[in-house]
């Protein structure tokens, strides 16, 4: 697989075409994110071994070369806060192999797991800063909250903001007490490194769009397992994390940038089918 095969992979998981169009695509990529979206468990001990992360022609690249090496862990939430330490892993450095070797990040950093990579020269994050992928993939948060139990348990809250908090970590503002991660947050954790262990950058490593896509599955499955009290259930603040703003309604807007033409609504967002979106997961 070509580095533009991959990106087209990424694109489509970015866009939320997966599921039918993914099956009747017929090409190895689409075949490739399906097999994806269907594997945190069966790849949550050693990610490396995974079709996707194993640095072949056909993944989105794998392990950093060693590197970092006088960090032995990353702090969740943050490295000066830790309530979780995600022990150093086999990489940290640049990917090695597959499409994305030699591939430049640009953005970020602003909020950086990895305390080897060069600071960003804006204080916003988004000054140009052009640099390697690094990862430092792990076993660690997959061992701890990606098994199926993990997903079954997700799976299995009775309203959405359970659904919410089992998904994040834990109740807003008290996010990781106990020492609980989350599927979400775990799922970016496997991979670690800059800048997918930057909560604010994490989009400039191609893997996101396919945790992302596995998520927005895993949100479209536990909605269709009720659908009619479950497509709109909505709670929580309009800013993430900040109990002080007002709740968020379904009549209010996102206005996604580039990502999307024009705001929608978080009624027409919440659903795959009833708004402006197209698509299902099988
Ligand atoms: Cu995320």
């Amino acid at each position: 697989m070509s580095r533009l095969c991959a990106m087209n992979a990424a694109t489509r998981a970015r866009n939320l075409t997966v599921g039918v169009s993914v099956r009747t695509a017929c090409d190895a990529y689409a075949d490739f994110v399906h097999q994806y979206l269907d594997s945190y468990s069966r790849w949550h001990k050693d990610p490396t071994k995974s079709p996707l992360l194993d640095g072949s022609a056909t993944s989105i690249s794998g392990q950093g070369a060693k590197g970092c090496s006088n960090q032995t862990w990353t702090g969740i939430p943050s490295n000066d806060q830790p309530v979780i330490k995600i022990p150093h892993g086999q990489g940290g450095g640049c990917v090695t192999s597959g499409p994305f070797t030699n591939f430049t990040v640009n953005l970020g950093p602003l909020v950086p797991a990895s305390k080897c990579v060069r600071p960003n020269p804006d204080p916003s994050g988004l000054g140009y800063n052009p640099r390697c992928l690094m990862r430092d993939i792990n076993g660690f948060t997959g061992e701890g909250w990606l098994k199926d139990d993990d997903v079954v348990s997700l799976l299995q809250s009775d309203d959405y903001q359970t659904f919410w908090e089992v998904l994040q970590g834990g109740p807003m503002g008290n996010s990781f007490a106990n020492g609980f991660m989350g599927v979400h947050t775990a799922g970016h954790f496997i991979i670690g490194g800059d800048p997918a262990g930057d909560f604010t950058a994490s989009p400039g490593d191609p893997y996101f769009f396919f945790h992302h896509s596995s998520i927005d599955r895993l949100y479209w499955t536990w909605q269709n397992l009720k659908p009619s009290e479950r497509t709109t259930a909505l709670y929580g603040p309009t800013f993430i994390g900040t109990p002080t703003s007002p709740n968020a309604t379904l009549n209010d807007t996102l206005s996604m940038g580039a990502a999307y033409p024009g705001p929608i609504t978080i009624e027409d967002a919440s659903s795959t089918m009833g708004g402006p979106f197209c698509y299902i997961y099988i």
